[in-house]
């Protein structure tokens, strides 16, 4: 039994499988509850690894580490006011785009990170081949690929972990470029935010964007002030809203990301068509099996299409037959036309 406590957070958008990985990784040392104040579950499991007594948070499911809905508000106290040890982030193989938004907001924070690309199987079945080490060194962190649900991946993931557990100060947090203006605001909050007497374990950079976009966050008065001037300005430069501006620098080099580590094979060929191909399309065989199909379409027509013709015809006459001694009855015969 491991003796030194480690705390990891285990965060993604919904539907990643990060329920799948903690329910693989915890087995049955779960304990549930609600984060303080509000009605989300709280899941935790514990697991050793090496010496370590590690415990797993679930977090619930968030898009960013922005206050909009009740869960990514539980995720931003929790990484913001008692952040865990290290993060264990996972990603979706097949959408890579879709979580790489949070996933480069958490690396920016500096904490020590890993991240799991899951759904491997399902990304290999549609030809999707994944580039983890350009990942892993854009990201700055170890990336790791799996499959929480066949369970591939998941002892490299292990040692992965244990490995970062012990060298936590390898990571090395990425840059996103922004527009000038917004890259200025950044550098000048997180040199005042450096000599605040604010949070320490997060990096000053990555609380600058915090600050910006929610101001509520500041330390301090003075600030928030600051941030607020830096708010108006950038929103008068740039034309939006300020979080939208940010989370498009984060969308985009998202996209880059995406678009540099993800390449699609091309269809394997069918097997049965190569052959069908190989015959038809053979250089002395072609045109006279041309000929032959054509003249066996042509004999199906006519040798199909007479009898049918007949039968059609027969049908007609023998619906008009029906249809005459209805016209001859009075009510119809006594309807005269009109002249005009
Ligand atoms: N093919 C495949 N499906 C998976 C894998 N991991 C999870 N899933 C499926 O993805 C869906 C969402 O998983 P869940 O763990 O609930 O995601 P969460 O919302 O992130 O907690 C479920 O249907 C899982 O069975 C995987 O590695 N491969
Ligand atoms: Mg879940």
């Amino acid at each position: 039994m491991g003796d030194r406590q480690v705390t990891v957070a285990l965060s993604a958008i919904p539907n990643t499988g990060k329920t799948t990985l903690f329910n693989r990784i915890t087995g049955a040392s779960q304990s549930t509850g609600n984060w303080p104040g509000v009605s989300v579950e709280r899941k935790s499991g514990r697991f050793t690894l090496g010496e370590y007594q590690v415990e797993l948070v679930d977090l619930p499911g968030a898009y960013a580490l922005s206050p909009v809905t009740e869960e990514e508000r539980v995720v931003r106290h929790y990484f913001m006011d008692d952040p865990p040890d290290l993060v264990l982030n996972i990603l979706d193989a097949r959408n890579l785009y879709r979580g790489l938004g949070l996933t480069l907001q958490m690396a920016m924070s500096g904490l020590p990170m890993l991240v799991a690309i899951n759904m491997m199987d399902e990304a290999r079945t549609q030809g999707l081949v994944l580039d983890l080490d350009a990942l892993s060194d854009h990201l700055g962190v170890p990336v790791v690929g799996i499959s929480a649900r066949t369970g591939e991946g998941i002892p490299e993931l292990q040692e992965a972990l244990y490995g970062l557990i012990r060298h936590p100060e390898a990571a090395r947090p990425p840059h996103v470029s922004c527009p000038p203006v917004l890259e200025e605001a950044v550098k000048d909050l997180a040199r005042r935010l450096e000599t605040s007497a604010g949070v320490r374990h997060l990096r000053s950079d990555f609380l600058a964007f915090r600050l910006l976009e929610t101001p509520s966050d500041a330390p301090e008065e003075a600030l928030k002030k600051r941030a607020d001037v830096w708010r108006g300005k950038i929103e008068t430069a740039l034309r939006m809203p300020l979080p939208v501006a940010c989370a498009r620098c984060r969308f985009n080099a998202a996209r880059g990301l995406m678009l540099e580590a993800t390449h699609q094979d091309p269809p394997a060929p069918d097997a049965r068509s190569e052959v069908l191909d190989r015959i038809f399309l053979h250089h002395w065989l072609g045109l006279p099996l041309f000929v032959v199909v054509m003249a066996l379409l042509f004999q199906t027509i006519y040798g199909l299409g007479m009898p049918l013709q007949d039968q059609f015809a027969r049908g007609f006459d023998t619906g008009a037959h029906g249809v005459n001694p209805i016209l001859k009855c009075p009510l119809f015969s006594q309807a005269e036309m009109s002249p005009w």
